[in-house]
């Protein structure tokens, strides 16, 4: 299946030969004696779709990838409708089954591909996992979208024309994330979202600390899909210039250091990067820190 001939890439590169690179592919082949490869619909710098792809790198599958222009509306698209409802990405397609919504898929992929588990064995650490997943789709994904977009997307929006900008808002299936994106194109960080999105955020580094103090890993001693699902997040908060958040809390700095250091995070989010976005956010971010400073109320 195939929605957007012309938007495959090529997946992670395949140009290292290391011997996590050996195992990793014989793994995948192992897996995947019918032919069918894994197909993902994302974007490069989706924290969603990095979610996934640090996930399907923790597994060494490999996978072929339909990268979306989600600022020119291909995530809109109809034929794309079909496949996520919602106009969103990721979208994992394994054999035919189309598998939606970032957690859900990670936990897929999880269950498909039971080698290299990433949810912990013990019940506690399991339900400790879970909450940490659902605390994204309760709020924190959410409060990333408005902070990302009040400090630094809305500027690639209010380069487009309004006429463009009115059809991308009035697409969005979900009325609350429409009036959320539309507040921060208009407001920017003025946005009465804006506030409460930054102290979501406060809370969930100051729980983080709290959990890291106890044990290595967001859920205990295994590093387990909690870890792999938040991993996005935190270099989200270092490229929109909001590092201090993390810098005053030395278990979370450590603990993100340990997730970079993972073969994973260079394969799902490192070599993705990009650059344009990398640059707005950081020349956006720190004309916003100020603000986000005094809602914090760092001295
Ligand atoms: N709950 C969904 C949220 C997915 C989501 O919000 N994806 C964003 C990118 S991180 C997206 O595709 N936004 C569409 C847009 O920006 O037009 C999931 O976890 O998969």
């Amino acid at each position: 299946m195939n929605v957007f001939p012309g938007g495959v890439d090529s997946g992670p590169s395949r140009g290292s030969d290391s011997g996590d690179d050996r195992a990793a592919r014989w793994l995948a082949a192992r897996q995947r004696e019918d032919g069918e490869v894994l197909e993902l619909y994302h974007n490069d710098m989706s924290t969603c779709a990095k979610k996934v792809r640090v996930a399907l790198a923790e597994k060494g599958l490999e996978w072929q990838g339909h990268h979306l222009n989600l600022r020119a509306g291909d995530a809109q698209k109809a034929e794309y409708l079909k496949l996520n409802p919602g106009g969103v990405v990721p979208t994992l397609i394994d054999d035919g089954v189309v598998v939606i919504e970032s957690t859900v898929i990670n936990e897929y992929i999880d269950d498909a591909f039971p080698d290299r588990p990433l949810r912990p064995k013990d019940a506690v650490e399991r339900a400790r996992m879970r909450l940490w997943t659902k605390q994204l789709d309760e709020g924190v994904h959410a409060a990333t979208g408005v902070i990302s977009s009040c400090i630094a997307f809305r500027h690639q929006h209010l380069a487009r024309t309004p006429e463009q900008v009115a059809e991308y808002l009035a697409k969005i299936p979900n009325a609350e994330r429409r009036e959320r994106t539309r507040q921060a194109i208009e407001l920017g960080v003025d946005s009465p979202q804006f506030p409460d999105a930054i102290k979501r955020f406060e809370k969930l580094l100051a729980d983080m600390e709290a959990a890291l103090a106890d044990h290595k890993w967001l859920a205990g001693d295994s590093y387990s899909l909690a870890d792999v699902n938040y991993t996005p997040y935190m270099i989200r908060l270092e490229h929109l210039q909001l590092g201090a958040m993390i810098d005053k809390r030395p278990k979370v700095k450590a603990w993100g250091e340990r997730l970079k250091e993972r073969p994973s995070w260079a394969k799902g989010i490192g070599q993705w990067l990009n650059q344009a976005y990398l640059g707005l956010m950081e020349e956006k971010g720190m004309e916003a820190w100020p603000k986000a400073k005094r809602i914090l109320g760092y001295v």
